[in-house]
Order: structure tokens, then C-alpha cells, then sequence
């Protein structure tokens, strides 16, 4: 079997666009922040489409793009999906989480109540494929993980260049989601991600990222 190639284009910069771009891309993201509570102000379903659009441009295993993102804007599935959502995390946090896992989150003034599932103007769930499936017959997938957690952070990052705000909600467990969403049999919920604006005067946790000596080893 023949493979076809073609040539690869990408424009080259300066040494000084270089270091302006990755400086400026870096400032942009640096401003991004978890979002807990959303206003109900709409979204262009078009915007929803190019951030899907750049998330389904992440690299994955064998070229494979192992992931389906579903938009809910339908108030009766958000509701269905608070419903059950809240009804794992009450769980979660009345019995599943051990104390110190409660401890390290109590900066962030997080509970078992999720209203930005109602609020927000779009959910987006993202599913990985755990197996393609073509007419009836599984086929392999390769890195599932990886390639959608690259998708998604690739996804995080449009939402925050479009001036939207999400947060990676994360019900645990999550197999209500394939349920209501009545997905395929190889497909199994990865992230919950409210997309929208924040509520007005929202407060964010006063934390810090790690300086760049704390995350960067140099090997000279
Ligand atoms: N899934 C729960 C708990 C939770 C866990 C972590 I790790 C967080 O960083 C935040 C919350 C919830 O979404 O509330």
C-alpha cells in the first residue's frame, strides 16, 4: 500500500517574532482562570464550532482523533445532567472523598452543588473513543488518554482566547452522561466544561502557578 506525502508549510519567524509570539501567547493563557459560577448570557453556536474545531486539531495516536464533543444548549438535558451530576458529588463529598482530599480543595470553595450545569449557555461533554466502531466492527484506538487530554487542552485554550470562561468539571463517576447523551457503546465521558461568560463580580481562589524553577529541569 502506498502512503501519499506532501510538503509540509509553515511560515518561519524571526528570531524576534519568535519571542514576541511565544511571550504574548504565554501572557494570554497566563490569564486564563477556573470559572464556578457563569451568567446565563448567550453564545454564538458559531464561536462553539471553532473551538471544537481547533480541540479536533490535537495530535492522537495513530491519527485516529479518538473523541466525539457534544453541545448541550437544551435546558431539559441540563437539567437532567445537574440532577445526576450533583447527585454523584453529594456522594462524593458526604462519603467517597477522604478528609485531606476535602482539605486540598477547601481553597477552592468547591461542594457538591454544580448550577453552572443549568446557567451556563453551553455544556460541552467530551467522550473518548475507546474503540472506533465501523458497521458493527471495533477497531483500535491507541493512546485514548493522551490524545484526548491534548484535545481538550487545546479546547480549554481556545475558550479562554475568545474571551469565554469554562471550568473542567469532573463528576465522578460519570457513566450518567453516555446515558443521558445515549452515546455509543464505545464511548466513554472524559470532561464536563460549561462554556460561557462569567457572572458579573465573580471572585476567583488568590493562588499562584509554580514558578518556572519549580516545573523546569534544564539538561545542558
Ligand atoms: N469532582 C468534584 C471534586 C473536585 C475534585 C478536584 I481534584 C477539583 O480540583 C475540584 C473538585 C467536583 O467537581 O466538585
Amino acid at each position: 500500500m502506498e502512503h501519499k506525502f506532501i510538503p509540509y508549510q509553515q511560515k518561519e519567524l524571526t528570531k524576534e517574532e519568535q519571542l514576541t509570539n511565544s511571550e504574548n501567547f504565554y501572557q494570554l493563557l497566563d490569564k486564563r482562570r477556573s470559572i464556578r459560577e457563569f451568567s446565563n448570557q448567550s453564545v454564538d453556536l458559531k464561536v462553539i464550532e471553532n473551538l471544537i474545531k481547533t480541540a479536533s486539531t490535537a495530535p492522537s495516536g495513530a491519527h485516529k482523533q479518538p473523541w466525539t464533543f457534544c453541545v448541550i444548549s437544551n435546558p431539559a438535558i441540563k437539567k437532567q445532567i445537574r440532577i445526576a451530576a450533583e447527585k454523584e458529588e453529594k456522594e462524593n463529598y458526604d462519603r467517597r472523598m477522604s478528609d485531606s482530599w476535602k482539605e486540598d480543595l477547601e481553597p477552592f470553595g468547591t461542594n457538591w452543588e454544580k448550577p453552572f450545569i443549568e446557567i451556563a449557555p453551553y455544556i460541552i461533554v467530551v467522550f473518548k473513543k475507546a474503540y472506533d466502531l465501523v458497521n458493527g466492527e471495533k477497531h483500535n484506538n491507541y493512546y485514548v488518554n493522551e490524545s484526548v487530554g491534548i484535545a481538550t487542552g487545546m479546547l480549554i485554550a481556545a475558550i479562554h482566547n475568545a474571551g469565554l470562561v469554562t471550568l473542567t468539571h469532573t463528576p465522578s463517576p460519570m457513566n450518567f452522561l453516555a446515558k443521558i447523551l445515549n452515546r455509543p457503546e464505545n464511548e466513554r465521558a472524559y470532561l464536563l466544561l460549561p462554556v460561557g461568560y462569567p457572572k458579573k463580580g465573580t471572585e476567583v481562589p488568590d493562588i499562584q502557578r509554580k514558578k518556572l524553577t519549580e516545573v523546569l529541569d534544564y539538561y545542558e
